[in-house]
C-alpha cells in the first residue's frame, strides 16, 4: 500500500459538471417547452394533483393526517422544540447534521405517521422518505424568502417532490406557504439549498407573480424541490408547524448534494444513494459514495426576466391554485 492506501493505483476523481450560466432566455424557453420527466413518470397517483405538479410545479391535496396523527407528531416536534432551544426568532426546521436523542425521536415519528399517509397517495414508481419539522413562530424574522430546495435527483432526467402537511389550519395571517407557478419547469439548475440569499434582487418580482396557499389542519401541499417558495411573515399569536417527506423514483439514484472537497465555494460533491434507503437509520448508510462533482450554476437574470416568464405561464395556463400574495404581507411592503 502507498502512503494514500490506494495500493499504487490511481484514484479517479468524479467526474465534473461544469457550471453553466443562466440567462433570462432561458427561463422563458424552458418554460414553453416543460419537464420531460412529467411526460415519462407519475409519482403522484391523483392526476389532477399530476397534472398541477407537471404544468405548475405544485398542488393543494387533501387532508391526509387525522387529528391523532397530528397530536402524535405535534408532540414529538415540542420534545425536540424542548431539547434545542433557539437561538433566536427565525423559522427552524429540525434537519440535525448530528441527530440528537430528540432529533432522531422526531424523525422516527415523522416516518411512523407522515410518510405511510404520503406513501398511500403515490404510485409504484415513487419511494417516500421522511423530511423535517418546520417551525415558525410569529413575527417578521420568521418569514422564509423565496428560495429553491435543493436538487436530490438528477433533474435533467427525473423530478422529486415535497409533501408538506400543515398541522394546524394556517389561513393568510399565520405564515402560509407561496410559490412562483411554473418556476420548476426552468429552475433546475443545479443548486443547493442555501441559507444565503440566492434571489437578491428578484424578490419583488418573484413575490407579485407568486401564489399564495391557505391549508387546513393536515392537508398536504406537494410542490416540486425546484419551485421557487417561500413562507410569509407568521402574524397570529402561536408557533405555525408543519411537517414533511420527499417523493423521489424509486428506481433511480438519490444525488444529494454535500460540501466539496474542492476548495471552489460553488462547487458540490454529489453523493449517490439508492433510493430504497430513504427510510433507513443515517448512521447505516453509505455516505462515502461520491458520483460527481458539480459547479453551481451562475443565475444571470433580472426581474424582468421572471416577471415576463411569469406572466407568459399565466397566459398560458390558467387556473394555478391559490391567491395572490396580498401587497401589504409582501417583503416590500411598510408596517
Ligand atoms: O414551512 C415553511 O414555511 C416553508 C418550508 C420550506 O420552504 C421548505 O420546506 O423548503
Amino acid at each position: 500500500m502507498d502512503a494514500e492506501g490506494t495500493g499504487g493505483h490511481p484514484v479517479e476523481p468524479p467526474p465534473l459538471r461544469p457550471r453553466g450560466t443562466i440567462r433570462g432566455r432561458h427561463l422563458v424557453e424552458r418554460s414553453l417547452v416543460g419537464r420531460r420527466a412529467y411526460r415519462r413518470s407519475q409519482l403522484v397517483a391523483d392526476p389532477v394533483a399530476h397534472r398541477d405538479l407537471a404544468v405548475h410545479g405544485y398542488h393543494a391535496g387533501p387532508v391526509i393526517l387525522d387529528e391523532g396523527a397530528r397530536a402524535s407528531l405535534r408532540s414529538a416536534m415540542d420534545a425536540w422544540l424542548a431539547a434545542s432551544p433557539p437561538a433566536g426568532g427565525g423559522f427552524r426546521s429540525s434537519f440535525e447534521p448530528e441527530p440528537t436523542p430528540a432529533g432522531r425521536h422526531a424523525r422516527k415519528s415523522v416516518i411512523e405517521h407522515l410518510v405511510p399517509a404520503v406513501a398511500a397517495l403515490v404510485t409504484p414508481e415513487a419511494v417516500v422518505g421522511p423530511s423535517v419539522f418546520q417551525c415558525k413562530p410569529p413575527g417578521p424574522e420568521g418569514r422564509l424568502s423565496a428560495h429553491q430546495d435543493a436538487f436530490v435527483v438528477d433533474e435533467r432526467e427525473d423530478y422529486g417532490l415535497h409533501a408538506w402537511v400543515a398541522l394546524s389550519d394556517i389561513t393568510l395571517r399565520d405564515g402560509p406557504l407561496f410559490v412562483l407557478p411554473g418556476s420548476h419547469r426552468y429552475a433546475t439548475w443545479t443548486r443547493i439549498s442555501s441559507p444565503g440569499d440566492e434571489f437578491g434582487t428578484l424578490h419583488g418580482a418573484i413575490e407579485r407573480h407568486a401564489r399564495v396557499l391557505e391549508v387546513r389542519a393536515g392537508q398536504v401541499v406537494w410542490f416540486d424541490h425546484a419551485t421557487i417558495h417561500g413562507s410569509l411573515e407568521n402574524q397570529g399569536n402561536d408557533l405555525r408547524a408543519a411537517v414533511s417527506a420527499f417523493v423521489v423514483p424509486s428506481r433511480r439514484q438519490l444525488t444529494i448534494p454535500i460540501p466539496s472537497t474542492v476548495s471552489d465555494p460553488r462547487c458540490v460533491d454529489v453523493l449517490g444513494i439508492d433510493a430504497r434507503d430513504v427510510c433507513a437509520d443515517l448512521s447505516t448508510l453509505r455516505l462515502d459514495n461520491i458520483i460527481e462533482q458539480v459547479q453551481l450554476d451562475l443565475l444571470c437574470f433580472g426581474p424582468r426576466s421572471v416577471g415576463l416568464t411569469a406572466r407568459l405561464h399565466a397566459a398560458l395556463h390558467r387556473s394555478a391554485p391559490g391567491v395572490p400574495i396580498p401587497a401589504g404581507l409582501r417583503s416590500g411592503a411598510r408596517r
